[in-house]
């Protein structure tokens, strides 16, 4: 018995409708805002066509690699057959490739190559923006070595660190080696001054040992590592709290058995995401290690690792935003492109600021705003990112959900942003204590910033000014009476006054690339767009009382209750 239609559904037939799979295409080329602020600050021929080639590789070669990265996941191996200690953490070769990729593309060696002055940084970032999502998380590793090269910079490049320095920053594949960033014990993470129990044991020759536990150490197959830890006095004793840490440099190399020197690999973590890289807890027993800050100076000297790696990670939430968004185009709402916008372009000009710090045109002024923005922007894009994958995912319905889809890795990896490198109340106690630390000046760089100044040309932009000078003058008001109630009532508001920091600068971003010449329409539309928001929550929520001193022991007793 036969039918004059095919059967839809029988044997190989499965139906006529598939869901059409994402499709990356060159992640340069595709991205309008990237090219449109390069053509706008950076307008080198030399810099379009490297990236625009980058992207090429991204999408046809190095995208498969970072996929691989997550299918073929790191492994320790911890003895050999013999039952002698190896300490081996066996990684895929497609993340061994992106190790060469990275210094063969310069993702280091660009930020201090400095070919292109106060804008070289702008360049670096551009490219691991469009590298990051596809990486297979090697960015991480590469932020932790960009972090350590900017730390030995401004040490010092001599003895003992001098050819640890010309590795990070080469673009000989074989010389290149990564470094790791060794902070966090199981005491606690924030809290370095009083949750590092490591010890550092002065040797003859003026180097050291170092005894201790690091709780979390990323891309351990790094080649060396910075660190924190007590010089011991030679009675044993150390300084408790911040002013007894100091920071060292390590080596992580073996010995001729082919035992790590100093380090036992207690096991790799089981995490959520970045799974493509391994992250390790690591005993350590007399590894040997050169100190390089005075003692005592441990924390200050390592802060400009800090703000390098955090850096980086806003980088890797505003790529990771923007792979969403590419891919889910045919789904996309315009809320997760306007999001998306302001991460790069708050992003791009904490890196502006960093290349004219470290071209040395930058005014007192620019520096001040660089430490205000820097923990601003990685909070604030971090929190972002996970919201906009997020809803990302949703719009593919439930491929979204699908493992072998590649899209969930994309939510997992976002999720670490907000934690790692500091996390989100960390950094607006941080944001506190830049402000405290200028006497109150970064706010004055902030306020005085001259965005806005060419935009009341633009009559459709109108609205989006208004708004945006409308939360700057609610913010400075706050400012003003929030300095003279009591400490806490600025710490219970620190979350708040840095989104309103964060919202209220992106917006004048937006203002200022909408006022270009070449701004194209949606550009003002996203500008409008991005002022419709609440750009000011610290003083629509002040109205509440949630910050007065009793708020803190009602939110205690709520969350207790029972
Ligand atoms: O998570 C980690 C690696 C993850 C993998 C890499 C990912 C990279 C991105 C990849 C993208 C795909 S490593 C662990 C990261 N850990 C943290 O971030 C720690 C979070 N906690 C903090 O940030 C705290 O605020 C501390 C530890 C910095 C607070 O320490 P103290 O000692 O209590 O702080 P003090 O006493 O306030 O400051 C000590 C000195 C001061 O300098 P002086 O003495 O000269 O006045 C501060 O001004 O350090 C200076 N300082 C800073 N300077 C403190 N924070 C900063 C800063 N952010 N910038 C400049
Ligand atoms: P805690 O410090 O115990 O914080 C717990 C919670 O309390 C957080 O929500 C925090 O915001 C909050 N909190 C803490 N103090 C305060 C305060 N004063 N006020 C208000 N809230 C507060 N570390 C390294 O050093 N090197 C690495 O390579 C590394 N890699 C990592 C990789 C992954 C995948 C992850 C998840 C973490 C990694 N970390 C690494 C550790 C990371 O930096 C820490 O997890 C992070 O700094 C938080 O520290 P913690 O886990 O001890 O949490």
């Amino acid at each position: 018995w036969e039918t004059e239609s095919p059967v839809p559904f029988s044997r190989a037939r499965i139906g006529t409708f598939f869901q059409q799979m994402p499709v990356l295409r060159n992640p340069f080329s595709e991205d309008v805002l990237l090219r449109g602020y390069l053509k706008r600050h950076l307008p080198s021929k030399s810099v379009v066509s490297d990236l625009c080639a980058f992207g090429e590789r991204v999408a046809n070669e190095v995208d498969s690699w970072g996929r691989e990265c997550e299918l073929n996941q790191p492994q320790l191996k911890q003895f050999d057959p013999w039952g002698q200690r190896v300490d081996h953490i066996v990684t895929s070769p497609a993340w061994k490739r992106m190790k060469d990729l990275s210094a063969e593309e310069g993702l280091v060696a660009i930020g201090y190559e400095r070919s292109f002055g106060e804008w070289s940084r702008v360049y670096q970032m551009s490219k691991l923006y469009i590298f990051s999502p596809s990486s297979g998380l090697y960015t991480c590793p590469l932020a932790m070595t960009d972090g350590a090269a900017k730390v030995i910079q401004s040490i010092g490049v001599s003895w003992p660190v001098d050819d640890a320095y010309s590795r990070l920053t080469t673009r000989q594949p074989d010389q290149f080696w990564t470094s790791g960033q060794w902070m966090t014990e199981r005491q606690g993470g924030s809290d370095v001054a009083n949750g590092t129990e490591t010890v550092a044991v002065p040797q003859v020759n003026g180097s050291y040992k170092l005894y201790g536990f690091k709780w979390f150490t990323s891309a351990t197959d790094a080649n060396m590592t910075l660190t924190l830890a007590r010089v011991q006095d030679r009675y044993g004793a150390t300084t408790p709290g911040s002013k007894g840490l100091s920071l060292f440099y390590a080596e992580v190399s073996r010995d001729e058995r082919g035992q790590l020197r100093g380090i036992e690999v207690q096991r790799l973590k089981e995490k959520l995401g970045t799974r493509q890289m391994p992250t390790a807890e690591l005993v350590l027993d007399g590894l040997p290690a050169h100190r390089l800050s005075e003692e005592g100076r441990g924390v200050a000297s390592i802060a400009n690792m800090l703000t390098i790696t955090r850096i980086h990670n806003s980088i890797a939430a505003a790529a990771a935003m923007r792979r969403v968004v590419q891919l889910a185009r045919d789904y996309t709402l315009a809320r997760m492109e306007v999001e998306t916008r302001g991460a790069f372009l708050l992003v791009m000009e904490v890196c502006r600021l960093l290349g004219r710090e470290e071209s040395g045109v930058s005014s007192e002024l620019d520096s001040y705003l660089l430490r205000l923005l820097t923990p601003v922007v990685k909070l604030y894009t971090a929190k972002q990112a996970v919201a906009v994958v997020s809803e990302g995912l949703e719009s593919f319905g439930g491929q979204g959900y699908i493992e072998d889809t590649g899209l969930p890795g994309l939510l997992r990896d976002a999720q670490v942003l907000s934690i790692w490198e500091g996390t989100t109340n960390i950094l607006s106690l941080d944001v506190l204590r830049g402000i405290a630390r200028s006497s109150g000046m970064v706010l004055h760089a902030y306020f005085s910033h001259a965005l806005l100044a060419g935009a009341s040309s633009v009559s459709s932009l109108r609205p989006a000014v208004n708004a945006v000078d409308g939360a700057l003058l609610d913010l400075q008001n706050f400012v003003e009476v929030a300095v003279n109630r009591s400490p806490s009532y600025l710490e219970l508001a620190a979350r708040d006054v840095a989104y309103s920091l964060a919202r209220i600068y992106a917006g004048a971003l937006l203002i200022d690339h909408a006022c270009w010449k070449e701004a194209i329409p949606s550009d003002i539309y996203a500008a409008i767009r991005w002022s419709e928001q609440d750009l000011c929550p610290v003083v629509s929520k002040q109205v509440t009382g949630c910050y007065e001193p009793n708020a803190a022991a009602l939110d205690a007793a709520l969350m207790c209750d029972g």
